[in-house]
C-alpha cells in the first residue's frame, strides 16, 4: 500500500489471505515517496516467489501502474477513498492503464475483492485453494438461502 493511512482499508485483504491459508507480505511503499523502492520490490518479486501483488492507493493512485510496469505478475489494484471525490480519483487512475500494461482493479476500498481474486489465480494450480474457495462460496450462497428478514 502506498501509505500507513491506507492500513485500515487495506486489512480486509489480510483476513482473507489468512483464511485461506495463503502466504503474503504487507509493505507500505509509495510510488511517489520513495519510488526507487517500488522499482526494486516489483522487478524482484517473480524472483522472490511471489504469486501476484495487490497494490492499494489512494489520490493520483499510481502504485498499481507502477507496480505492473516492473513486473509480469499479476498486480490487483485497489482504489482507496482518500480525503477526496469520493475515491474517484484513485479509481481512475487505478483502472485506466493504457494497453500493454494491465492492472486488474477491484472496487473502490474493495480490498476483500482483491484478495479473494488473488486466491482465484493462485486455486489454478493449486487444487487445495480451489476446494476451499468452492467451500466460501458454498458458505456464502447458503448465508443468502437461510437469510429470513
Ligand atoms: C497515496 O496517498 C497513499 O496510497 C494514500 O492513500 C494517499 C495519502 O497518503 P498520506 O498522505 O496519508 O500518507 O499515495
Amino acid at each position: 500500500m502506498g501509505s500507513t493511512s491506507d492500513l485500515e482499508v487495506m486489512s480486509a485483504a489480510f483476513g482473507v489471505l489468512e483464511s485461506f491459508g495463503v502466504e503474503y507480505e504487507k509493505k507500505v511503499i509509495s510510488a511517489h515517496r520513495a519510488p526507487y523502492l517500488l522499482a526494486e520490490y516489483a522487478s524482484t518479486a517473480r524472483e522472490r516467489g511471489l504469486a501476484a501483488i495487490i497494490a492499494g492507493a489512494g489520490g493520483a493512485a499510481h502504485l498499481a501502474g507502477v507496480t505492473a510496469a516492473y513486473t509480469t505478475i499479476p498486480v490487483i489494484g485497489v482504489p482507496i477513498n482518500g480525503k477526496a471525490f469520493g475515491g474517484m480519483d484513485a479509481l481512475l487512475a487505478t483502472v485506466q492503464m493504457p494497453s500493454g500494461i494491465p492492472v486488474a482493479t477491484v472496487a473502490v476500498n474493495g480490498a476483500k475483492n482483491a484478495a479473494l481474486l488473488a486466491v482465484s489465480i493462485l486455486s489454478v494450480t493449486d487444487k487445495d485453494l480451489e476446494q476451499k474457495l468452492a467451500a466460501f462460496r458454498a458458505e456464502q450462497t447458503q448465508k443468502i438461502e437461510n437469510t429470513q428478514i
